[in-house]
C-alpha cells in the first residue's frame, strides 16, 4: 500500500461519526493491535499534535461520605476504606492549592465532590471557586454528580468551562456496578450540562470485571451523543481495600492500550485522557497509549483519594518520549472541527 492509499483510507475517519454500531466497534477493538495502533495513531495524528499532552491537576473539594454504592468507589459511606468523612474544602483552601497546580504547568484545574449530587446552596460555594480559579488564568473543571434542572447554568455563569460526569461502564453492565442511581439518569445530567453550554468531559472505568462488548457499549454510547464529549477519561480501576472490587484481577494493559485506540478512532476530536491507574501502570505501557491516541493526563500527585504518579516520574517520561506539555503553547490544539 503507498503513503497515498494510506492517507486515504484514513482520511474519512477523522470525520466525526455518530452512529457506530457495535458490532463494528468490537471488530475495532479485537483487529489485530498493530492494525488497531496503526489507524488510531493516524487518526490522532490527523486531529492533533502527536507530541503534545494536556495537563489537568485534580483536587477533592469534598471527601468521602457519600450515599451511592458505586462498587469502585473509596468515597462510598458504604465501605470501610479509611477515607475521612469532610466537609467542603473553603475557597481560600482551593484556590491556594489552584495556584500551585498552576506552578506546576497544569492548564486545568478539575474539582470534585463526593456527593450524589449538589444542593442549592453547595452550588454558590462552587460558583465561587469556579470564579477564583479562572480569575488566576486556568481553565475549571467540576464533577459534583447529579444536577437537577437549572444548576448547570448556575455553573456556567460562574465560567465553568468543562463538566464531568462518567457513564463508568455499559448500559448492560451498570447494574452490576451501581444500584443508587441509573445510567439514564446520567444521560440527563450531561444533556443539562450540554444544553446550558458547558463542555462535556465523560468516560469511564475498565477493569471492574466488563466484557470487551460492554467496554464497546460504553464507547458507543459516548460516540453516539449527539456531540462528542470533548474530553474522555479512561480510568483504570484502583482496586482500593475495602470496596466490593478490591480483589479483582488487574487489567491487561493491552485491554487499555486497545480501549484508547478505540476512544480515539470513535472520537477523533477528544482529548482522551489516560486517568486513574497510571501509578501502577508501567511507562511503557503509558507510552503505548499516548501512541494510540491519549493525549491528556492527571497531573499532580493525587488522584482524589489515592495515589497519581510524582512529579518526577512523569517529567522523566514526558523528557524519554520528547512530549511537550507547554500550557501557554496552542499548537497542539484539536485542528479539526472535532465534536460536530
Ligand atoms: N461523585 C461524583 C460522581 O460520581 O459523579 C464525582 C466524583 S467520582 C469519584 C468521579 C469518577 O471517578 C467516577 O465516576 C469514576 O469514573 C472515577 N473513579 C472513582 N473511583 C475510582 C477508582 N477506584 N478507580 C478508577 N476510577 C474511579
Ligand atoms: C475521572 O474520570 N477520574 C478522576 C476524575 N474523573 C474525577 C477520578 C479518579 C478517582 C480515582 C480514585 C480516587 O482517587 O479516589
Ligand atoms: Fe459517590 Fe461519586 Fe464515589 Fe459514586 S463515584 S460513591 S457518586 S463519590
Amino acid at each position: 500500500m503507498s503513503i497515498d492509499d494510506t492517507a486515504q483510507e484514513f482520511a474519512p475517519l477523522t470525520a466525526p461519526r455518530h452512529d457506530w454500531s457495535l458490532a463494528e466497534i468490537i471488530t475495532l477493538y479485537r483487529q489485530p493491535l498493530n492494525d488497531l495502533l496503526h489507524r488510531a495513531h493516524a487518526v490522532h495524528r490527523s486531529c492533533f499534535d502527536p507530541n503534545r499532552i494536556q495537563l489537568s491537576t485534580l483536587l477533592n473539594i469534598k471527601s468521602g461520605g457519600c450515599p451511592e454504592d458505586c462498587a469502585y468507589c473509596p468515597q462510598s459511606v458504604r465501605y470501610k476504606t479509611g477515607v475521612e468523612n469532610e466537609g467542603l474544602m473553603s475557597c481560600d483552601q482551593v484556590l491556594a492549592e489552584a495556584q500551585r497546580a498552576k506552578a506546576s504547568g497544569a492548564k486545568r484545574f478539575c474539582m470534585g465532590a463526593a456527593w450524589r449530587g449538589p444542593k442549592d446552596r453547595d452550588i454558590d460555594r462552587v460558583a465561587e471557586m469556579i470564579s477564583g480559579v479562572r480569575t488566576l488564568g486556568l481553565e475549571t473543571c467540576v464533577t459534583l454528580g447529579m444536577l437537577k434542572p437549572g444548576q448547570a447554568e448556575q455553573l456556567k455563569s460562574a465560567g465553568l468551562d468543562y463538566y464531568n460526569h462518567n457513564l463508568d461502564t455499559s448500559e448492560n453492565f451498570y447494574s452490576s456496578i451501581i444500584s443508587t442511581r441509573t445510567f439514564q439518569e446520567r444521560l440527563d445530567t450531561l444533556q443539562r450540562v450540554r444544553d446550558a453550554g458547558i463542555n462535556v468531559c465523560c468516560g469511564g472505568i475498565i477493569g471492574m470485571g466488563e466484557s470487551v462488548e460492554d467496554r464497546a457499549g460504553l464507547l458507543q454510547t459516548l460516540a453516539c451523543l449527539p456531540r462528542h464529549p470533548e474530553s474522555v477519561p479512561i480510568n483504570t480501576l484502583v482496586k482500593v481495600a475495602g470496596t466490593p472490587l478490591a480483589e479483582q484481577e488487574d487489567t491487561d494493559p493491552i485491554d487499555l492500550v486497545r480501549t484508547v485506540a478505540c476512544a480515539r478512532i470513535l472520537m477523533p476530536g477528544a482529548y482522551v485522557r489516560l486517568s486513574a491507574g497510571r501509578t501502577e501502570m508501567s511507562d511503557s505501557t503509558q507510552a503505548l497509549c499516548y501512541f494510540a491516541g491519549a493525549n491528556s493526563i492527571f497531573y499532580g500527585e493525587k488522584l482524589l483519594t489515592t495515589e497519581n504518579p510524582q512529579f518526577s516520574r512523569d517529567q522523566s517520561l514526558f523528557e524519554r518520549l520528547g512530549l511537550s506539555t507547554d500550557p501557554s503553547d496552542t499548537s497542539g490544539e484539536a485542528h479539526t472541527a472535532p465534536n460536530v
